[in-house]
């Protein structure tokens, strides 16, 4: 186990005046925080809903809302720092005009701030089932240790709860932006493949946001990395952490068999012991030992959460099975990557993909669908904004296109056979249609159940 020493660099010394970009869940908590402090506040963003509005109004802080060039280099000026919430892309104007030593995330205010050690967990898919298993690991052995960050609390509300010993933090590249001085005291980094590449301009970019989880660790520090990623294995290897690895088939934690082993030879579970054993939910599993472990966790613990943890909502989530047909909603999977973690646990498939891409390349999914030899797939039903582009990178496949969610599930139906699958996976985005994934995943759930009980 690594010492558990907390990060103490005091965020604030010098700082009088600070604006807040953004202000939604993140900005108004960081708003809660440093009202307390005796500082000058002010928040912008520019589309406010009402919520902010009277948040803003509660807390008597000023809300500008899209302010103008001159307006915001004033704004700009007047900040000793500025806090950007997660959402906000580095393309903002607000972010491109502060200067670099100014600009903070949310993220890295909180590490500033903590008096606890942070656990800090990211990687391009299963970040948040990794965090909520970790969180469930430490809660079984006894310690008060959130899960918080990405996962939906902001982190510095979490940091700065009372009782609390450690905090387990999802980090996305967003978050991980504007980050310098945070120091996990574990830090994870499960898997790198194209992302958020409309956020971050190019490949490039996102991989050095997700590098700096391991930027400032020193010895007494672990990094728990991929064995199996490359991209994952360097950026460990730049760093100063004592090094933990995972993986399928080699790393410190792996399968061997059907057992989940650790690098002394500790059996934690048989794949039968989880609630779901996908190639992914094994990968989960071995990443979610290798931190819960370093971050102190007890192997009784440990086991007992492998156990009892259920599989989150959207994330390959069995919603029926009805003549011989299993119903799966994957709406999580916004990427091709996450795609293709999906169908590696699947044989015949009928795929339900597309949404608003963000900027990757759909071409991945059909290279999954069609790895080891195997065709997993064997129809698309085509959806959303990106519908041609998913019928382009499956042609030659019987693909049909849908312009709403019920049509996508009768031509699904239709497609389908006994002993296969339909798995909504879509690889992208669901603002075409939808507010949110879970809004996209909950739709096509309550259809799928409709049209069966329709026919039944
Ligand atoms: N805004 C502007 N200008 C802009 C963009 C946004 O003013 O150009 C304003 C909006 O009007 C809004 C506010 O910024 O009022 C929204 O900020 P936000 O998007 O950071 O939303 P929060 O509610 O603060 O939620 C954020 C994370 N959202 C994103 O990263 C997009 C949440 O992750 C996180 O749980 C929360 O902080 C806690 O700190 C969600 C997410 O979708 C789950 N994450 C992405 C993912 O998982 O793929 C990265």
């Amino acid at each position: 186990m690594s010492e558990l020493v907390p990060p103490s660099v005091d965020a604030l010394a010098g700082v009088q005046a600070v604006l807040i970009v953004g202000f939604a869940r993140t900005g108004q908590a960081v708003a809660r925080v440093l009202r307390t402090r005796n500082l000058s506040l002010r928040v912008l963003d520019d589309r406010p809903d009402a919520a902010a509005r009277e948040e803003a109004a509660r807390l008597g802080i000023e809300l500008i809302e899209s302010p103008g060039p001159l307006a915001l280099a004033r704004l700009i000026g007047d900040a000793d720092l500025v806090v950007a919430s997660p959402g906000v892309p580095p393309s903002h104007p607000a972010l491109g005009a502060a200067p670099a030593n100014r600009l903070v995330s949310e993220v890295e205010l909180a590490a500033r701030l903590s008096p606890v050690p942070i656990i800090a967990i990211t990687g391009t898919n299963g970040k948040t089932t990794v965090t909520s298993l970790v969180a469930a690991m430490l809660a079984a052995s006894g310690r008060n240790a959130p899960a918080a960050g990405n996962i939906g609390r902001p982190l510095i509300d979490a940091v700065l709860a009372p009782g609390v010993d450690l905090v387990v933090a999802e980090v996305s590249s967003f978050q991980l932006l504007y980050t310098r001085d945070l120091r996990p005291t574990v830090a994870a980094y499960l898997n790198f493949a194209e992302d958020h590449l409309d956020w971050h301009g190019d490949a490039r970019a996102y991989a050095e946001a997700k590098a700096k989880i391991f930027a400032r660790q020193g010895q007494s520090d672990v990094a728990v990395a991929n064995a199996e990623d490359e991209v994952v294995m360097q950026a460990a290897r730049a760093g100063r952490a004592r090094v933990v690895t995972f993986g399928l088939e080699r790393g410190d934690f792996h399968l061997d068999g059907d057992r989940l082993l650790g690098p002394d030879g500790t059996a934690y579970a048989h794949l039968t012991d989880l609630p779901r054993a996908l190639p992914h939910d094994v990968q989960n599993a071995l990443a979610a030992l290798a931190i819960a472990r370093d971050a102190g966790a007890d192997a009784a613990a440990c086991r007992q959460a492998l156990r009892t943890t259920t599989v989150l909502a959207h994330r390959v989530e069995l919603v029926v099975e009805h003549a011989g047909v299993a119903y799966y909603d994957d709406s999580k999977a916004t990427t091709p990557s996450a795609v293709a973690a999906a169908l590696r646990g699947f044989a015949g498939v009928v795929l339900i993909a597309g949404g608003r891409n963000k900027g990757l390349d759909l071409t991945a999914m059909r290279a999954a669908a069609e790895g080891g030899g195997r065709r997993r797939v064997r129809g698309v039903v085509a959806i959303g904004e990106a519908a041609e582009e998913v019928a382009a990178a499956f042609a030659g496949y019987p693909v049909e296109r849908a312009t709403s969610m019920r049509d996508a599930v009768r031509a699904a139906r239709a497609l389908v056979r006994p002993g296969e699958v339909v798995l909504l996976s879509p690889g992208c985005a669901s603002f075409d249609w939808y507010r949110s994934y879970e809004e996209r995943g909950a739709d096509f759930a309550r259809i799928v159940r409709a049209e069966i009980s329709g026919e039944a």
